[in-house]
């Protein structure tokens, strides 16, 4: 190549870098893992209207957890960070500890679940949830109190999941302090309703169950999984069932995610993208860097989840 092609190429290059740069913006990464940068965990991933989103926990100390910020992406690999789409400002009731979202698209809204101040018997908090028109908020609380606030078969009401069935029943899954229990949203999904036999609340713990209850359906089966372990530790990690209903019962198959000593502890609270009109899922989930002791210390991360022949899930392997 001459001097004068050298110096066209030169320029080009430089014009495409700027253009994308400028195309990036300043609250936009692009990355590896992890996905975005700052202390993130307990990722939900859903996809709304072609667009991927994000919300996790911010991680900090419980009284510094006063928000949430959440991250959208048109192909998964570029995010966009949208800060503060629901804080304690908009929730009366919520001081601190605001942990794990569960976020829904319906009746042209989004619900936003989340769960607040730690709670224990006889305080006030639990899982509440907030309502926004658009995915990045600002949500508002929409009850003025904890949707769930007691501990029932002694599952802590944190780390909900909201799954929709295929007959367009919703059901939250969730619990802490190893213990998990099911209850059914009523259509408008700000209150329960009864299960056929009148109670409102189901204990569906699996052997190993502590936290972060998740629900997949895929061809027909629906496969249950959670973490087990301590989330401060190394030994954080996800396990799973399978069954045929999804009130279980959900016999503990294996661990699907764990600490790599090659990657990265702690890896665990997840959740999973199903690609529309593929059959390719990917797990969204947080863990801790290498030689890291604070246990805030943990980032969201995403690799591919396959399913072997046989329907049964493979051990993910933890990328950079
Ligand atoms: O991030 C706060 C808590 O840590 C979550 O609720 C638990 O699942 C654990 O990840």
């Amino acid at each position: 190549m001459n001097h004068r092609n050298l110096f066209l190429a030169m320029t080009l290059l430089c014009g495409a870098l700027s253009a994308y740069a400028q195309h990036v913006g300043k609250n936009t990464t692009v990355g590896s893992n992890p996905v975005f940068p700052g202390w993130y965990a307990d990722p939900e991933a859903a996809v709304f209207d072609h667009e991927y989103w994000i919300y996790p926990t911010y991680s900090a100390p419980y009284d510094q957890q006063t928000f949430m910020d959440a991250f959208s992406s048109k192909d998964l690999v570029t995010w966009t960070k949208h800060p503060h789409v629901l804080s304690n400002a908009n929730v009366a009731w919520a001081k601190r500890a605001m942990w794990a979202p569960s976020v829904v698209q319906a009746h042209g809204k989004y619900y936003f679940f989340f769960a607040a101040n730690d709670v224990h018997p006889g305080e006030l908090g639990g899982i509440g949830v907030a309502v926004a028109d658009r995915p990045d908020g600002p949500f508002k609380d929409a009850l003025g109190k904890p949707l769930i606030g007691e501990v029932v078969n002694g599952a802590q009401p944190i780390d909900q999941f909201v799954f929709r069935d295929d007959d367009g029943q919703y059901y939250m899954y969730y619990g802490g302090w190893g213990h998990c229990n099911m209850v059914r949203l009523a259509p408008d999904l700000l209150s329960l309703v009864p299960f056929a036999d009148g109670t409102l609340y189901k204990e569906i713990t699996p052997k190993g169950y502590v936290e972060g209850p998740f629900m997949l359906k895929r061809n027909g089966k629906y496969y249950f999984m959670w973490s087990e372990g301590g989330w401060t530790g190394p030994d954080y990690r996800v396990a799973y069932a399978i069954a045929d209903s999804p009130f279980g019962p959900f016999e503990r198959i294996g661990t699907i995610l764990q600490q790599d000593p090659k990657i990265a502890t702690g890896a665990g609270h997840h959740s999973i993208i199903h690609v529309p009109g593929t059959d390719e899922y990917y797990i969204v989930y947080h863990r801790r860097p290498l030689g890291e002791t604070d246990a805030n210390h943990r980032v969201t991360c995403i690799d591919r989840l396959y399913f072997g022949p046989d329907g049964k899930i493979r051990p993910v392997r933890m990328t950079r």
